[in-house]
């Protein structure tokens, strides 16, 4: 290899990087498919979207048909504006309570170890509004890993929380004051150590798409799609707990429970995924129906179905393509049901024996606010 000039040398290995990408684009990940099967839309769609801005994609669950969802059909959500950002000039700047501040390129951070991970991203209001239940998506993410960039500006001891700024911005409100603030959310330092954190500029083998944070965005895997600062500026360690509009305003749960009889009204920050399914399609081959899914949130142990308020059923987990923060796709099949209006229910349960709770449970019942819907999804749908 030594008598390779290293540019050239360089050079193709981009092209091997580029041929494993489109390779990867390309694979076709395993699903309960089968030919000929027609789909069969529920009757009870999603109501029209009022902020076409805030939410710019949303998954459309009868289309799910592979395990990875494509880039080009991802959900979006942005607060703020959408900025669009000049690779060959933005630099991420790591500051703050560091020893060695830091200001990395995209080249920079391309040319560090890379680390991968599919992630099903869900944002924390899906399923809180008529109108958005498909706010979520399974990628495979790949960037630097967080952990050991963090270790080299060198966390000072008394840095307890780290804070991701996205480039977007917008008047923020709060008390009687009102200013412009980019994007923030923010993580324990223990938190953001996970060696699961990545800093990600690739999604399902393509540059991250502008929508999902182009150049660089934090993948978070595990915590709810919020968590995840797309277009990301400065990552910076602070000595209090951070509490912006995206911290300690929005995104917080406002939940009544229950303390040995006495009342008590929680309110928490938005953080870690929660245990839940949905009923993604039906589908008809001649007389042979089939109800197919996904559960995420935890670890899966298994997932049931409910038909019209009968009993539950065990649906058959598809073990062909899985990954520790990815949805697992279910199936059942349903064989002649009857012609008419039926109803689909699906609860997953994870290795801990966590049931996902129905929409009468007081954890659903008696939380106020529209974040972390992971009550259980019933979808109507008719046959013949
Ligand atoms: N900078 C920035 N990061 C952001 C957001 C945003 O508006 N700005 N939206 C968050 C929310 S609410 C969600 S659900 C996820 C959505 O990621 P996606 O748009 O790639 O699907 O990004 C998160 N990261
Ligand atoms: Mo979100």
């Amino acid at each position: 290899m030594h008598d390779i000039p290293r540019r050239q040398f360089l050079i193709n290995g981009s092209v091997a990087l580029t041929a494993l990408a489109l390779l990867e684009a390309s694979r076709a990940y395993a699903f309960p498919s089968r030919p000929g099967e027609a789909i069969i839309r529920w009757l009870d769609q999603p109501t029209e979207n009022p902020d076409p801005v805030g939410i710019q994609t949303q998954l459309v669950w009868e289309n799910l048909d592979s395990w990875i969802t494509p880039n080009d059909e991802f959900f979006s959500i942005s607060h703020f504006d959408q900025p669009v950002i000049d690779a060959s000039t933005w630099k991420l700047e790591i500051g703050g309570l560091v020893k060695r501040p830091l200001r990395l390129t995209l080249d920079d951070i391309k040319a560090r170890p890379r680390q991968e991970v599919v992630f099903t991203i869900e944002c924390s209001g899906n399923h809180g509004f008529p109108f958005f239940t498909g706010g979520i998506g399974n990628a495979r993410w790949a960037g630097m890993p967080l952990a050991p960039i963090l270790e080299e500006a060198g966390i000072r001891e008394n840095g307890i929380e780290v804070v991701f700024w996205g480039t977007d911005a917008g008047e923020i409100a709060a008390r009687d004051l009102k200013f412009n603030q980019n994007f923030a959310r923010s993580m324990s330092v223990e938190d953001a150590m996970s060696s699961d954190n990545i800093l990600c500029y690739e999604m399902n083998g393509a540059p991250l798409p502008a929508p999902n944070g182009f150049p660089l965005r934090l993948i978070a895997p595990g915590w709810y799609g919020i968590a995840n600062t797309k277009w990301l500026k400065r990552i910076e360690v602070r000595d209090r707990r951070f509490m912006s509009l995206l911290m300690g305003r929005d995104y917080v749960t406002v939940r009544e429970e229950d303390n040995d009889g006495e009342p008590v009204w929680a309110e928490t920050s938005v953080g870690r995924w929660r245990l839940k399914s949905a009923p993604a399609r039906v589908t008809q081959v001649g007389s042979d129906y089939r109800i197919i899914g996904a559960a995420w949130g935890a670890a899966i142990d298994r997932v049931e179905v409910k038909i019209d308020g009968g009993p539950w059923v065990p649906a058959a987990i598809d073990h062909s393509e899985e990954a520790e923060y990815a949805w697992k796709i279910w199936s059942l099949d349903w064989p002649t049901p009857a012609p008419g209006e039926h109803t689909v229910t699906s609860r997953a349960i994870d290795t801990a024996g966590l049931v996902q709770p129905a929409m009468d449970d007081p954890i659903i019942a008696k939380k106020h606010t529209y974040w972390e819907s992971n009550g259980q999804v019933t979808r109507r749908i008719r046959i013949g």
